[in-house]
């Protein structure tokens, strides 16, 4: 019995994202998790950094309200770290119902504190399609603990797209029927650029350890019909 082909993509989708997400949190972020966020009693949350730990020395006076605001946010000791960086995300390319679960990572710095860049690879893919390839991108933050960005970022690569093909009067797939349930097409092969402008928000869950939330426009190579959402949540461990 065949399997209906949106049973099947969903099945392989939730098993790329699931894979991810538990190599996100298992491989990856369990050993950086493991303690409690920073400075759940204290405001000073940073104390670790030898620079914060510094400025913040003499803490603000319990009165003082605005103080303790401010020691409790800064985050510009993070100017001139760097460190490797791990996302699981979601995507679909253009009219595609069809959503793929992505794997990412890469190398991110500080050049100011609220200024990063980084350079990774990305990997996605469901049961029908897929694109890999690098990414160079570019972020502006708030330098805080808890920080909204924007960002610019450029990938470039390979793909495969293959959407529903059902109600076109071809036999796309030559395989003698017209237009049968779930018929598909391949509509697109090979090299795929993209530019994408992105939000999202970043909060320290110790002064060594980033997580985040984003979302991307993919503009792409292929024309406005292939653009798409894509979503993810990172984390990154970072030193200076
Ligand atoms: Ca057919
Ligand atoms: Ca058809």
């Amino acid at each position: 019995m065949r399997i209906p082909f949106f049973y099947r993509r969903y099945c392989a989708c939730l098993s790329v994202f699931g894979g991810a997400l538990f190599f996100l949190v298992f491989g990856f972020a369990r050993p950086v998790l493991a303690q409690l966020p920073s400075g759940v009693t204290k405001s000073r949350w940073a104390m670790e950094d030898p620079d914060y730990a510094l400025k913040y020395a003499d803490g603000a006076e319990k009165t003082d309200i605005p103080g303790k605001i401010k020691q409790a946010a800064d985050a510009r000791f993070l100017k001139e770290s760097s460190g490797l960086y791990f996302s699981g995300g979601l995507t679909a390319i253009g009219e595609s119902s069809n959503p793929l679960g992505s794997l990412e990572f890469g190398y991110t710095g500080y050049w100011k504190s609220f200024f990063t860049n980084r350079v990774g690879l990305i990997a996605a893919i469901n049961e029908d399609d897929y694109f890999m390839g690098g990414e160079v991108g570019m972020r502006f933050q708030t330098p805080t603990r808890l920080a909204p960005f924007v960002g610019l970022g450029l990938f470039a690569g390979v793909s495969s797209v293959t959407e529903e093909a059902a109600d076109d009067h071809i036999d796309n797939d030559e395989d003698g029927s017209v237009d049968e349930f779930g018929e598909e097409e391949e509509s697109f092969d090979g090299a795929l650029m993209a530019v994408y402008p992105e939000t999202g928000l970043h909060f320290w869950w110790t002064p060594r350890v980033r997580l985040s939330g984003f979302g991307r426009y993919l503009v792409t190579t292929e024309g406005r019909d292939a653009d798409s959402w894509y979503y993810g949540v990172t984390i990154a461990v970072l030193s200076k």
